[in-house]
């Protein structure tokens, strides 16, 4: 796949559907479930941006490469006592970047989600204005789970994963099932099946697994049967109360106000 400027990415695939108005964009990682690292980060920063500016795209689809996970959060093996870093960066949590992209983006996001959507890779999806599953989705948060390796009196944590989203990642899944429910994910890191997120009001629909694709390109071409000007305000508005005043300008600077 090439980006804008004709640069190979690595760890994306990056697709225009010029002709419909959609845009794909494939997280491809898929022996680590997905995962990114700082680097995917800043390709997808980059399809999004590119997306953003070519005015034939109007719907922008997010996934993962094949069927078992749609993303498994921050790469684990890219973790040091810095953060996460990789062979161009310092340790910087940057996917908090691509969040803040996502939300301001002035055209829907949809999450087609097959597989794990799990720590990271969860907070990912719900920031996404529509999410699309798959009967075999699993969506959860991993970044409370920790294990006991001594006893001193007290117990003594040794963190396993001891990673948490304070940000979008607990406002608006808070938004989405409600506090409680945000709380009992994030403190006990269990996991839901597909339809059980589906009641607690995280996926928007769930469809056979054969028919994932189909589906979320058919919610792209009704969204684009309409208004992009209605729909680019309306996102603004609808995030506006977790976003607060830094989203709203950013459905009218396409009009040089
Ligand atoms: C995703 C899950 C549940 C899948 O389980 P399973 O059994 O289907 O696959 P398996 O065998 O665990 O994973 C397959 C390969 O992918 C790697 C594994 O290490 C394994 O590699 P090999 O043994 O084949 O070499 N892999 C999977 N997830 C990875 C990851 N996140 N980083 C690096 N490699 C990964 C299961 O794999 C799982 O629970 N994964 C870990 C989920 C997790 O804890 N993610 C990080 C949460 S913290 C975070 O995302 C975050 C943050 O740190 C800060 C802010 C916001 C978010």
């Amino acid at each position: 796949a090439l980006d804008e400027s004709g640069k190979e990415f690595t760890d994306i695939h990056y697709e225009k559907s010029v002709g419909e108005g959609i845009a794909k964009i494939t997280i491809n990682r898929p022996e680590r479930r997905n995962a990114f690292g700082p680097h995917t980060i800043k390709e997808l920063m980059r399809a999004f941006s590119d997306a953003r500016d070519d005015s034939s795209i109007g719907a922008i689809i997010l996934t993962g490469k094949g069927t078992k996970a749609f993303c498994s959060g921050g790469d684990q093996a890219l973790r040091t006592s810095d953060g996460y870093t990789d062979f161009e960066s310092f340790g910087r949590l940057n996917v908090l970047d691509l969040q803040v992209q996502i939300r301001r983006l002035p055209k829907p996001v949809i999450a087609m989600v097959a597989g794990y959507a799990v720590g990271g890779g969860h907070v990912l999806h719900m920031v996404c204005d529509l999410t699309i599953a798959a009967e075999n989705a699993i969506f959860g948060q991993t970044g409370a789970k920790a294990k006991v390796s001594s006893y001193f009196g007290s117990d003594i944590f040794h963190v396993q994963v001891g990673s948490f989203d304070a940000g979008y990642g607990s406002s608006i899944m808070s938004r989405l099932v409600g506090p409680k429910k945000a709380k009992e994910m994030w403190f006990l890191s269990r996991f839901y099946n597909a339809y059980e997120a589906e009641k607690m009001g995280l996926v928007n629909a769930v469809v056979k697994l054969e028919n994932l694709e189909l589906e979320t390109v058919k919610w792209c071409r009704e969204i684009l049967r309409n208004s992009p000007t209605a729909i680019r305000v309306l996102k603004s508005a609808l995030n506006a109360v977790d976003d607060g005043h830094a989203g709203l300008q950013v459905p009218f600077a396409a009009f040089n106000f």
